[in-house]
């Protein structure tokens, strides 16, 4: 609907050091989630759902996976204005080149976006999980004669150091927004809220980090080259500069910019009916597609699990966990609390002879693993015991990290037979 009249650009991550080590090798819009998507197909298949489709990823490092994935994936009619461009920062982190922080990663790419037709700019964030239809946002913005819109939720007041918290007027134009405030800064800063939202205590109206700028008030912020972040520096002083409006979206929405917030969110999907609905015909999440065998599972006991294409399952008990792709599974292994990426490719056995490696790709046999990240194209020995939980200390190794008592198996890492983390 919008199409003509609206650039999508997706901020799709800084350093990437909160979801460290599954940014070790990639960078964040490649980071695998709910066993065969990417971090960044969820804002495209957003914009893809609602008609726009012409977008940009920004990153600060243009990883392979992430080239190959959008390049496999997202390939529109020759015929159509369509397109998914990725803009890496061009140089070393000691360069002046590399991106700052949000604001900067539009400053250095703005010749590119006004290179296109467009009266909005949609900004989205590229580690968020949602279904939105931007649609109603967009009306919104150009119903209420906005210069900038913010997309906000309620939060309770222990969310609220987290994000941007605003205070609107009636009209919803937002009077007043302080970026991550301190607990000991809270007060005052609760908003009306309806009676629901009040019983589960979100009365902070939280930024989304989802913007519409007109194009002429993004070009004029963008001017500014002390400016680095929107959150820090551009929405606060736009406010009385600009018409800023909050438009409250009320469905689901989570952050996933962290190892456990991200880890919630991918072992959520196996709740019975999860708040992320990837079985939504009219909201669906687009991947890669890529033409993968079947799973099969032989006498596992499986319960509250996800499986992708491409496994072969033995173990004995899965639970509450995330199978990803072409995954393996060796007998009598006891898999609960885990999100397991999967591999990009299968081995054959002269491979496996050739790399004189004594242990599969996958999980082995007798293996237990309970509160775990697992990367993709491990090879989890026999007997390995990986037990996270907060009776361990944050600590990093070369095969894994813990974090928040969540254990992360780095990518390709080789875990010997027995070991018990
Ligand atoms: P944060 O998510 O903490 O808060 P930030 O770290 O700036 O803000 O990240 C916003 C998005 O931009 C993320 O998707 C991130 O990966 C990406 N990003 C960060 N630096 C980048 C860079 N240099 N180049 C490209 N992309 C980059 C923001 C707002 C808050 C709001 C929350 C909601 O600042 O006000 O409440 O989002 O999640
Ligand atoms: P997916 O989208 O299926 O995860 P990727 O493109 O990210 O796929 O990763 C699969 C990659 O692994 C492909 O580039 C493929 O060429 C590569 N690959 C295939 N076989 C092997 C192998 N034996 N060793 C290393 N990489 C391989």
């Amino acid at each position: 609907m919008y199409n003509d009249k609206v650039l999508n650009i997706i901020l799709g991550g800084g350093q990437g050091s909160r979801l460290y080590p599954l940014t070790e090798q990639r960078s964040k819009p490649a980071v695998p989630i709910a066993g065969k998507y990417r971090l960044v197909d969820i804002p495209i298949s957003n914009c893809i759902n609602c008609g726009l489709k012409r977008m940009y990823v920004l990153t600060q490092f243009n990883s392979a996976s992430l080239n190959r994935h959008i390049k496999n994936t997202y390939h529109f009619s020759f015929f159509s204005e369509a397109f998914v461009d990725i803009l890496a920062a061009e140089q070393t982190i000691n360069s002046d080149k590399w991106f700052q922080g949000t604001a900067d990663a539009v400053r250095q790419s703005m010749h590119h976006f006004l290179n296109n037709d467009f009266e909005y700019a949609l900004i989205l964030s590229g580690d968020q999980l949602y279904q939105m239809d931007f649609n109603e946002m967009i009306k919104k913005h150009i119903e209420s004669n906005a210069q900038i819109s913010i997309a906000t939720q309620p939060v309770t007041a222990k969310e609220a150091p987290s994000f941007g918290i605003l205070k609107s007027n009636t009209e919803q134009e937002i009077t007043s927004f302080i970026e991550k405030p301190a607990m000991d800064q809270l007060e005052g800063w609760n908003s009306e809220v309806t009676p629901e939202m009040k019983n589960q205590g979100r009365e902070y109206l939280a930024s989304m980090g989802i913007y519409i700028f007109n194009r002429d008030v993004l070009i004029d912020l963008m001017n500014d080259p002390d400016t680095v972040d929107f959150g820090k520096e551009i929405i606060p002083s736009s406010i009385n500069k600009h018409k800023v409006v909050s438009y409250q979206y009320p469905g689901y929405w989570t952050d996933i910019g962290n190892i456990d917030s991200f880890f919630e969110a991918n072992l959520n999907l196996t709740n019975d009916l999860p708040e992320f609905n990837l079985y939504d015909k009219e909201m669906r999440i687009y991947t890669r597609a890529r033409m993968l065998p079947t799973s099969k599972v032989t006498g596992s006991d499986l319960k509250n699990t996800v499986i992708s294409e491409g496994c072969i399952i033995h173990a004995k008990k899965i639970e509450r966990s995330i199978i990803g792709i072409r995954s393996r599974i060796g007998k009598a292994s006891v898999i609960t609390n885990t999100y397991m990426m999967g591999s990009d490719y299968y081995e054959t056995l002269e491979e496996v002879e050739k790399k004189k490696i004594d242990i599969f790709m996958g999980i082995g046999e007798n293996c237990i693993i309970n509160n775990a990240i697992i990367d993709k194209n491990c090879r989890i020995g026999d007997g390995a015991q990986i037990m996270g939980g907060n009776h361990l200390e944050n600590q990093e190794t070369d095969n894994y990290v813990v974090k928040d008592g969540i254990v992360v198996i780095k990518k390709g890492a080789v875990i010997p037979k027995g070991f018990k983390i």
